[in-house]
């Protein structure tokens, strides 16, 4: 018998359990914290697991993130070190992303705030239309998530530069990698999308000479988490002009408190972490995938390195 145990507070982990059970034999499946003996657990299914507890399992063999960020995973000090940790990358996580990110895009190109206020006063305004193909868009993070944004923005005609750790060749887009080449990828972006890992290179990186780099009156997006930015920055550059607004999925408190100032902000959008989402029905099949690799002894997919922190 293989034990597996889901720390995660969801509803409707039935569907999950039971697709586990109809896809691997001899398994059986236990909820945090109902389980006899921490000794027979192999594989822990995760999102946000508490602090500590991965050293109660000596015999695990896998950890599964059901998220794709793992930062939460990775800051337990107790971490077994030679226990391999892979996170979820699943098409439905990447569309959703991929939508949002459109949504946000097209808001701020084409106006869609200032006809808005227009109508609020009944005037008939038309503004100028705005040029997509000088309408540059930086992607921060060319990763799974990252490159399907890019690629996808790019076919409706938007210029797209990525910034990614490590250098990278992907048609049709600009890469510039590494920190030396963050301003320069930066310096004609009107829109800058994050979703890079939250990491300590990464930390904060959304700040004041970030925006100072970005041409004035550019918009930003942050979709990867809050702690990449730094909120007082970002109320400056809106004040300053040099950032004309911002939508915010992620925040570095969540959920945001209703005494932050960025909710009555009227530059910014502001959604409770959705930009993507799965849920049970999307996660059998990786979770799947990773238990029969593990017990079949074969190479794991999508395995986050420690060291990089994603
Ligand atoms: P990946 O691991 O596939 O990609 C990460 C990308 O970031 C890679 O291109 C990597 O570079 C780049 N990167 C990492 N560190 C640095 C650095 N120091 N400097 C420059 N580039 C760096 O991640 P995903 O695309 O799957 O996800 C990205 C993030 O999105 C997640 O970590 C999570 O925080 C966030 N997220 C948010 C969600 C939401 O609903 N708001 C939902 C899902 C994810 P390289 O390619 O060279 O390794
Ligand atoms: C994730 C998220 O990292 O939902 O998957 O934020």
């Amino acid at each position: 018998m293989f034990s597996i145990l889901i720390i995660y507070e969801a509803e409707n982990l039935e569907l999950l359990i039971t697709e586990l059970k109809a896809s691997i034999p001899n398994i059986d499946v236990h909820i945090w914290p109902e389980m006899e003996n921490p000794e027979k657990i192999e594989a822990i299914v995760t999102w946000k697991p508490p602090l500590g507890i991965m050293s109660k399992f000596p015999n695990l063999k896998v950890i599964i993130s059901l998220g794709a960020g793992v930062e939460e995973i990775l800051r337990d000090p107790h971490l077994p070190q030679n226990v391999p940790i892979v996170r979820i990358v699943e098409p439905c996580l990447t569309s959703r992303m991929t939508e949002y990110i459109l949504l946000a895009v097209l808001r701020f190109h084409r106006q869609a705030l200032e006809y808005q206020k227009l109508q609020k006063t009944r005037n008939w305004k038309p503004l100028p239309l705005p040029e997509t193909s000088s309408c540059h868009i930086g992607i921060l993070g060319l990763g799974i998530l990252g490159t399907d944004a890019a690629e996808k923005l790019n076919t409706l005609g938007f210029p797209i530069r990525g910034w990614s750790r490590t250098p990278k060749n992907i048609d049709g887009i600009e890469c510039f990698y590494g920190r030396e080449q963050l301003k320069l990828c930066l310096s004609k972006c009107r829109i800058v999308v994050c979703l890079l890992p939250l990491t300590p290179e990464t930390e904060g990186i959304l700040n004041r000479e970030t925006f100072s780099a970005m041409p004035q009156e550019s918009y930003l997006i942050n979709v990867a988490r809050g702690q990449h930015l730094v909120e007082q920055d970002l109320l400056e550059a809106l004040d300053s002009g040099q950032l004309s607004g911002a939508c915010l999925d992620v925040f570095s408190r969540e959920p945001l408190p209703e005494s932050h100032p960025f909710w009555s902000h009227p530059q910014i959008t502001i959604t409770p972490h959705v930009a993507t989402q799965t849920n049970s029905e999307y996660w059998t099949k990786p979770v799947v995938d990773a238990i029969r690799c593990i017990r079949a002894g074969v190479p794991l997919k999508n395995v986050v390195n420690p060291q990089q922190g994603y």
